[in-house]
């Protein structure tokens, strides 16, 4: 059966590509999921055009239309999680638990917007002047971009376009080239669920074709984006001169601090989840573990013993406990940098390719251990399932190993002192920190996002949203008042 082909979706009509591109499956790479046809510029022009169009009869909507298409909409996304969950594994390489759960997620997300669409955003109060009303009201910013990596093929395109959607504003959506199938089902479950044409555009296209288009032409007014530190940077000198809105989430470098004191259980488990649970391919993942020196040894052995249980294979297999890596590039980095740090004087245990388990780009997960601060291993995102270990004296150099990170996305502490955790929750320099969890993994209702190089401009999720996704307008009003204050 050839595989089907996917388009762009402009103003509510399917728009072919001049080129195509094959969505290939990680864990085999003779299964061709999709094919994406591959808008140029002018299509994503036509996209921003359509947006804009559709702008003023969404913003003015009722908070209750708003909220009702997208609680539709998730409805329909859980309702299709077995299959939209096989689609996502097929496509990303998580494995089907983790894909299953990603799409119920990005339904819970869909979900929590139609309740934030009918919540109160404003104020009313009395001016510190007499006679006097203020107003503070939020409305929509206008046409937002949203560009989304192929790590969360669901759960990030919908912590973005719920949001913008269910405070009014319209959207152009690029996702990631090698995710296009999840990001085409979810465009279209939500534009089923009632939106009008041209409310929600989809651009499958290359970023360096339609990527300046959606980040600098005037018709945008807000960029939300989540991938690499030097794209996000290049965005932001981008809308220098547009003065669009920017929102940039971007690395993460996530420490795991393990302490004398931790449950080594606790701490094992930790590590391998945030390690190497989606294949470490989270900008959340645990990449280095900070041990103390009392502990570092037993959390070596017991981490060794349980990697040599962690089964590789093919995502959707029973069983298997991680996916092959995304595509022979990122195999490429994995690789580079499990050299980098057995160049620099690390033992590296695993890391080496698994064969005979499919077609596929398998990676055993690896633990470089020996490793320093300021090496290149602890320095740089890898992006794959290699974690490394610093051996530290003590809490409080474990603490500046932590964070001595420059993307301080997230960080981690596995350990039963109740001083140590709060000392820890205090200093640390990481804009989320966890406690006896992974670094990975993380609530819709709240704020996320870094500090340092990892994020820009207001965080993404919950009750921060807002602050992106509106702009505030202040009202002075003096009723019946004829003399002017
Ligand atoms: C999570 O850890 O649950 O790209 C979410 C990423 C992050 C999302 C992580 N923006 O990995």
């Amino acid at each position: 059966m050839s595989a089907r082909t996917l388009t762009s979706v402009v103003g509510g009509e399917r728009v072919d590509g001049s080129e195509d591109r094959p969505d290939i499956n990680p864990s085999d790479v003779t299964d061709v999921v999709a094919v994406a046809s591959m808008a140029d510029a002018s299509t994503a022009a036509q996209a921003v055009e359509a947006a804009a169009g559709a702008f003023p009869a969404w913003a003015g909507t009722t908070p209750w239309e708003r909220s009702a298409v997208l609680d539709r909409a998730g409805t329909e996304v859980i309702a299709r999680a077995d299959e939209l969950g096989d689609l996502l594994a097929r496509e990303e390489g998580k494995t089907y638990p983790e894909a299953r759960a990603e799409v119920v997620r990005a339904g819970q997300i869909l979900k929590y917007f139609a309740g934030v669409a009918l919540q109160p955003h404003g104020l009313a109060l009395d001016s510190v002047r007499p006679g006097i009303e203020v107003t503070v009201v939020r409305e929509p910013v206008g046409v937002v971009s949203v560009i989304t990596p192929w790590n969360f093929p669901i759960a990030i395109p919908a912590w973005k376009i719920a949001p913008a959607l269910a405070f009014g504003n319209t959207v152009v959506f690029k996702p990631a080239d090698l995710v296009p199938a999840s990001a085409w089902e979810l465009v279209d479950i939500i534009n089923r669920a009632g939106l009008p044409a041209g409310a929600l555009n989809l651009v499958l296209g290359r970023g360096s074709v339609v990527g300046p288009v959606l980040t600098t032409a005037p018709g945008v007014d807000a960029i939300t984006f989540t991938g690499s530190v030097p794209t996000g940077r290049g965005i932001l000198a981008d809308t220098v001169s547009t003065g669009a809105k920017v929102q940039l989430e971007l690395g993460g470098k996530n420490p795991l601090v393990v302490t004398d004191r931790a449950d080594l259980a606790v701490a094992v488990e930790c590590a391998m989840q945030g390690g190497f649970g989606s294949t470490g391919q989270r900008c959340t993942a645990s990449s280095i573990v900070v041990a103390t020196r009392g502990v570092h040894d037993a959390f070596v052995e017991a981490m060794t013993a349980r990697m040599s249980a962690w089964q590789v294979g093919d995502a959707r297999g029973a069983g298997v406990d991680m996916g092959p890596v995304v595509d022979p590039g990122q195999l490429g980095v994995d690789l580079d940098y499990i050299e980098i740090a057995r160049g620099a004087g690390a033992e590296v245990i695993g890391g080496h390719r698994v064969e005979g388990v499919g077609d596929g780009h398998y990676l055993a997960p690896a633990l470089a251990v020996g490793t320093r601060v300021g090496d290149r291993i602890n320095a740089e995102e890898v992006f794959g399932p290699v974690v490394s270990v610093i051996e530290v004296d003590d809490y409080a150099a474990a603490l500046e190993a932590a964070n001595a990170s420059t993307m301080n996305l997230s960080a981690g502490i596995c350990t039963t002192s109740l001083a140590e955790a709060a000392h820890f929750r205090r200093h640390s320099k990481a804009g989320m920190v966890m406690v006896n969890l992974p670094t990975a993994g993380v609530d819709f209702h709240v704020p996320f996002g870094g500090r340092g190089e990892s994020s820009h401009g207001p965080r993404e999720q919950g009750t921060a949203a807002v602050e992106f996704f509106t702009s505030s307008k202040t009202t002075y009003t003096a009723p019946g008042s004829p003399s002017v204050a």
